[in-house]
């Protein structure tokens, strides 16, 4: 399929351009012509940004938002969250999670993500039996994907015990569990269940250092020599003291020291780390997954951005827990934290004269496509037609250039959305999803069915 777009104004890998002719082949920029003329194009009024990928999502979890923000009896905290959560998905089927996906995935759309790394652990039935289907709810992701038109990023995540040490999981986790010979049939029927997706890419995702031991870890590895590999480490003060407590080092410290992180790699949170960690996890050309919405909802603490953003460390943003979504929203609160724990203003920005909003943007767009390993990252031929297009009529959008980003990420957010386009096809149009009557239709029943 080959499409003709022009873009009234566009963010070039060269800089800021205007009338910029894009000719898309399959869902891919074949050719970008600025200064091209109108006729014979398809208009796209507006301000073009390349789509931001979200790195990391537990799609299921948006059925949960705002149902965990009441107080409990004594000691409200992460783990007390989770408890929440695992009481939450005890609940689903398969076409809840596919309900709740689609829904998820279009308010991504809508909020300026347009790919999407599913960090994907529900995987059994509601007893911890494997469905007649091992990857059903692989497929449940796939199909929400499909059905909303989302970039697909597939995790397949390994998780076999219930803290550090082989300590046997809980009956909360069960619907999480596999070996790692079952589970890597289950990545191979989630390479299947994506086969049908416009350039989608799978890779697997060892929950973290306290769902695995150092020899399953290792297996899952070796068995996956290719693709991304994403894990979550050091979130919790309490996760940084149980892994001192088994190893006698520090989660990233232990990691980096027992498997070969390298930019395949993706360190969900990495929120807890000293000096010599954050320069290690910079100089391994990982890719550190901030979710800033999340972390500060679920009380993380505060990633240490500057020190590692001075190394050059790579980064990019995740909806995470889907709490609330929005692309400018997750780059915004990241900074924020910077500027709240430091007492400083634009902290993520490194030269003088440089734009916070752009540096951010450009940051997370690299980070995250390469944390996706899809065709992603520019307005430039190769890179998949995924756009973000600003309303230039919005009252924030006076300036003009990196000013335009600054307006996005600190002041207007994702009501400055106007059209949102994946793979050259119009998904969103005046800030809505086309099929959102349909898919919030099936979300607001799935929800129903699991409040009964
Ligand atoms: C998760 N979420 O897997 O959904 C985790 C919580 C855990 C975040 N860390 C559960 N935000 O880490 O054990
Ligand atoms: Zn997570």
């Amino acid at each position: 399929m080959r499409r003709s777009l022009f873009l009234e104004h566009a963010l070039l890998p060269s800089g800021w351009a205007m009338d910029v002719g894009l000719d898309i082949e399959d869902g891919a920029i074949a050719a970008v012509h600025p200064g091209a003329a109108p006729a014979g194009r398809e208009r796209i009024p507006g301000i073009a940004i390349p789509g931001l990928p979200n790195l990391h999502s537990h799609a299921f979890q948006r059925g949960m938002a705002g149902l965990a923000e009441t107080r409990g009896p004594s000691g409200d905290s992460f783990w007390t969250w989770r408890q929440v959560m695992y009481r939450f998905l005890g609940r689903l089927s398969p076409e809840d999670v596919q309900a709740i996906a689609a829904f998820a995935f279009m308010e991504m759309l809508e909020g300026g993500f347009t790919a999407l790394a599913e960090f994907h652990y529900l995987h059994h039935d509601v007893d911890g039996r494997p469905y007649a289907d091992l990857a059903e709810m692989s497929a449940r992701i796939a199909a929400a994907a499909a059905e909303t038109g989302m970039g697909l990023t597939l995790l397949p995540v390994f998780y076999a015990y219930g803290g550090f040490g082989a300590q046997p999981a809980g009956e909360g986790q069960r619907r999480f569990l596999n070996d790692p010979e079952r589970f890597l049939r289950l990545a191979e029927g989630a390479r299947k269940a994506i086969a049908g997706l416009p350039d989608a890419v799978v890779g697997i995702a060892p929950h973290s250092l306290r769902a695995v031991t150092p020899g399953t870890l290792t297996e899952v590895l070796a068995a996956t020599p290719a693709g991304p590999v994403h894990i979550h480490v050091a979130e919790q003060v309490k996760e940084v003291e149980d892994c001192i407590a088994w190893s006698g080092r520090r989660p990233v410290d232990w990691l980096l020291g027992h498997a070969a992180v390298d930019g395949r790699w993706c360190l969900i949170h990495a929120t807890h780390m000293d000096g010599a960690e954050t320069a290690a996890l910079a100089r391994s050309g990982a890719v550190a997954g901030l979710c800033p919405i999340t972390e500060a909802n679920l009380g993380d603490g505060i990633f240490p951005g500057a020190d590692y953003l001075a190394r050059g460390g790579r980064f990019g943003v995740g909806s995470d827990s889907n709490v609330e979504i929005t692309a400018p929203g997750e780059l915004r609160l990241l900074e924020y934290g910077q500027r709240l724990s430091r007492r400083a203003r634009n902290v993520m920005a490194a030269a003088e004269g440089e734009s916070v909003g752009r540096r951010l943007y450009d940051a997370a767009l690299a980070g995250g496509t390469a944390a996706t390993a899809r065709r992603l990252g520019a307005i430039a031929p190769g890179s998949r037609a995924d756009l973000v297009v600003l309303d230039a009529g919005h009252p924030d959008m006076a300036a003009a250039g990196d000013r335009w980003l600054d307006a996005y990420v600190f002041v207007a957010g994702r009501a400055a959305i106007d059209r949102v386009l994946v793979g050259g096809r119009t998904l969103v149009e005046g800030g809505r999803h086309l099929g959102r009557a349909a898919i919030a239709g099936a979300y607001a029943r799935a929800m129903a069915r699991i409040a009964a």
